[in-house]
């Protein structure tokens, strides 16, 4: 019988790796995933109970909540507070950090950005939806409260970052900078299980996603690369195939194992990008850039960008290496 090894066993063996480990990164990783599972419970019977729909308030996007990200919103925070590992939360859910003032979480090491539903507006009609994660050591003195800047540093100082895809599975897919790794939730004994060891990228695939209904709006390089990929050549294999679920967890989560590259530019309704760099861009390019892909904002690499502000956006183009090269190359030749 195949060994199965459980997100707890992985998180210890990995720990083993790390001399000076004290345990609360990994306490903190198990947390999370006690949270995932407490969203998937919900998830799964989303159509069956009163959790549908809008909770009849708006997040900081003014976006209207649907009832599952409030739940998922407070599950997570309660989780990570419980953690102890924690000072403190940027979420998409909350217009300010939610800073955990007791005791026990002043003496915490970390803290963390997060999308705990991306996508919910896919809720209702059953579309995959997903949490997105990252974690970073606080910048200010344990011991204190922590503040706005721990939450502002750039996304090549995070020390894990990860994704729950709530989809035909639920799988829980993370890095802590030693590469990719897929746990895939295995219900009749409520553990994720290792089901995808060492992800690694395809550098060339034959997926674009975006969505082109921007088209007209998009930056002169984004749409000559939309023709390029719908253009007849047989040596790179084109036409490219268009695929776009509207949510970036599944987005993602399709190109990273098959190959392929997700665009995010610039549009009229939001001049700077859509996607937000903190809870978002962050987490999934450093999830990215360790399977082998690349993440930028079109210019320059997104893991060194400076945040400015908790809910910034920025222009995103993220997975495959060469497909991500060629979208920058295009960038750059046609701006
Ligand atoms: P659009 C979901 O609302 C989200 O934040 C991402 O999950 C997704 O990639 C994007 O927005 C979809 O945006 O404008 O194409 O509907």
């Amino acid at each position: 019988m195949n060994k199965v090894t459980t997100l707890n066993q992985f998180i210890i063996e990995q720990q083993a790796n790390v001399p000076q480990a004290t345990g609360g990164f990994s306490s903190l990783l198990h947390h999370i995933g006690i949270a995932a599972k407490k969203i998937n419970r919900e998830v799964n019977k989303a159509g069956l109970v009163d959790i549908l729909g809008r909770a009849g308030t708006e997040n900081v996007q003014g976006e209207d909540q649907q009832k599952l990200d409030v739940y998922a919103n407070e599950t997570f925070i309660a989780e990570l507070k419980a953690s102890g590992e924690c000072c403190g939360v940027a979420s998409e859910e909350n217009q300010d950090v939610v800073v955990f003032e007791g005791e026990m979480s002043r003496d915490a090491k970390y803290i963390i950005c997060m999308d705990p539903l991306d996508g919910s507006s896919n809720i209702d009609v059953n579309v995959s939806i997903g949490t997105i994660f990252s974690v970073y050591r606080r910048k200010s003195p344990v011991g204190s409260v922590a503040t706005l800047e721990d939450f502002l540093q750039p996304g090549c100082d995070q020390v894990a970052a990860g994704y729950v895809i709530y989809g035909s599975s639920t799988m829980l897919v993370y890095t802590t900078g030693n590469g990719v790794n897929g746990f895939t939730l295995d219900t009749s004994i409520g553990e994720f299980c290792l089901s995808h060891p060492n992800v690694k990228s395809p550098a060339q695939g034959k997926i674009y996603s975006i969505n082109e209904g921007n088209y007209e709006k998009f930056p002169a390089g984004v749409k000559k690369y939309i023709k390029y990929c719908q253009e007849e050549d047989k040596e790179t294999k084109r036409p490219y195939t268009s695929r776009y679920i509207g949510s970036l967890v599944a987005d993602f989560h399709r190109n990273l194992l098959k190959g392929g590259v997700f665009m995010y530019p610039p549009t009229n309704s939001h001049p700077t990008g859509k996607l937000r760099l903190l809870y978002e861009c962050n987490p999934i390019a450093f999830i990215a850039e360790q399977a082998g892909g690349l993440a930028t904002d079109g210019g320059k690499r997104i893991l060194e960008i400076r945040p400015e502000t908790i809910h910034q956006r920025v222009p995103f183009y993220t997975g495959a290496k060469d497909m991500t090269g060629k979208v920058m190359e295009f960038l750059k030749t046609f701006e």
